[in-house]
């Protein structure tokens, strides 16, 4: 085998390590940049890793860097998170001689529904090959079709490992995760070099810890980012099957697909499943919009059971505070494990809504204190919150949004994009009728996605 690190006893040194930092900053691997949310957060550092492709020599020394931290892990074959992590596995493969099996990012269809490719026997140990770690949700999107096929998963090796809770989250499923670089090593090695000061650094690790804690709320902030949409849509139409139609012909343009599946008629798991498969097919995540209220034990039962087991299918749902911080709890329980993210209904759109002053101040305090569940608020003027708009990291999402302020008649409110988004400064825009009324869902679709985005990026440069 080619040994293109220099070692020291076979292994890769902290010098070869801190070597490869610099060059994945000379080739804008690894760079700074700003995406805030509207609580002020950013992630100032930009981290993409699909640039190594093209420079064949750095993305060996990725490969065999990785390599170096799983040695004594022991598994069979090896299994790249699509797409950026597969080049890495395909070059740890060529080089140690080890066989690699491929998910697939879309199940091809509902027919063979073969998620992975590749030779291999149930029982087999697999190791999951990432670029990037970051809450660990996109680790976890493998390793369940991986288990399916019936082979074990213990280890996971990353090339970066952003520190904000993915080695814990990980842990917590059995998985032991293996990291080249943490981002710390990397924010102390271009510090070093004179790349970065000291002061940038230590607030870009302060900053880091205020990423939304949930994974859902990561995985939201990130998608919101590559796809530049603040547009959920509410499929409010009158089956599933017209709500599959429409996922279908506005996924381009939205970040979220909300849904009440309890308006149809007919529900179906495989409706479940067509539903995810367009999620992954246009990139949106999925809220079903149940608003649980009742006791913890309850709402345990109906989100993981009943008809819709929602919990199974919707990455997020929502609830209301009224029976006190054991609904949270209630929740949890069941969508934790499966890595869901929960809002709180902080506030509503409707007229005469309960839901204000000191009710909307607990709600904020209630997520603050279950971040890593808690992704956020349904919230419509968290700018004007006495106490600020909650918790660094915690997302807010609004409803009551048209093209023209107005109203329904029977009590709906409804502000613009620019007022949600600049005044009332929420994150993302949750528009209905103003969209599926549409004689063209899928442009009207277009133009509020055009609308919410650039009075984000509007309001990001005033903040
Ligand atoms: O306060 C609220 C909270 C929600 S989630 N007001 C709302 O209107 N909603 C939901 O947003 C509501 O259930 C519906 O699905 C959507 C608004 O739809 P539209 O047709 O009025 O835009």
């Amino acid at each position: 085998m080619v040994g293109v690190l220099p070692s020291q006893s076979g292994t890769v040194s902290r010098r070869d390590y801190e070597d490869l930092v610099l060059k994945l900053h000379d080739i804008q691997a690894v760079k700074f940049g700003e995406f805030k949310l509207k609580s002020g957060i950013m992630s100032p550092v930009y981290i993409d890793l699909r640039v190594i492709v093209s420079y064949p020599e750095i993305l060996l020394r990725v490969a065999e860097a990785m390599w170096d931290r799983v040695r004594g892990a022991a598994f069979d074959v090896m299994c790249g998170v699509p797409y950026t992590a597969l080049p890495i596995a395909t070059t740890m493969s060529l080089q140690h001689g080890t066989p690699m099996l491929m998910r697939r990012k879309e199940v091809k269809d509902y027919g063979t529904k073969k998620a992975i490719e590749g030779a291999f026997a149930r029982g087999q140990t697999c190791l999951v090959v990432e670029d990037l770690v970051t809450s660990g949700m996109s680790v976890q999107e493998t390793v369940a079709p991986l288990e399916a096929e019936g082979l074990r998963v213990t280890d996971v090796v990353v090339l970066i490992d952003r520190q904000q809770g993915g080695e814990a989250r990980l842990a917590a499923q059995g998985l032991k995760l293996h990291a080249a670089f943490t981002l710390s090593f990397i924010l102390d090695t271009l510090v070093a070099a004179g790349r970065v000061t000291p002061e940038v650094a230590a607030a870009t690790k302060k900053r880091a810890r205020s990423w939304p804690k949930n994974a859902v709320g990561a995985e939201l902030l990130r998608l919101m980012a590559r796809k530049q949409t603040n547009l959920s849509v509410a499929a409010d139409v009158e089956s599933a099957d017209a709500m599959l139609a429409l996922a279908d012909a506005v996924g381009p343009s939205i970040c979220v697909l909300k849904t009440h599946v309890d308006v149809f008629d007919v529900w179906t798991p495989a409706h479940a499943e067509k539903l995810q498969a367009l999620a992954a097919k246009h990139d949106f995540l999925i809220f079903e919009d149940r608003k649980f209220a009742d006791i913890g034990n309850t709402v345990s039962m109906q989100y993981g059971g009943g008809i819709y087991r929602i919990a199974d299918w919707s990455h997020i749902t929502n609830a209301h505070l009224v029976p006190g911080s054991g609904i949270i709890d209630g929740l949890k329980k069941v969508g934790a494990p499966k890595g869901r993210g929960l809002l709180l209904l902080a506030e509503m759109s409707s007229k005469g809504t309960l839901a204000k002053g000191d009710y909307t101040a607990a709600v904020a305090a209630a997520a603050e204190a279950n971040q890593d569940f808690v992704m956020g608020f349904i919230s419509v003027s968290p700018g004007s919150w006495p106490a600020g708009p909650g918790a660094p990291g915690l997302i807010h999402m609004t409803p009551g949004v048209q093209l023209a302020k107005g109203g329904d008649d029977l009590g709906q409110q409804y502000n613009t994009p620019d007022s949600v988004i600049g005044e009332r400064r929420s994150d993302v825009i949750i528009v209905g009728r103003g969209v599926i009324a549409a004689a063209d869902p899928a442009a009207a679709a277009k133009q509020y996605r055009e609308a919410g985005w650039n009075a984000y990026l509007a309001s990001l440069q005033e903040a």
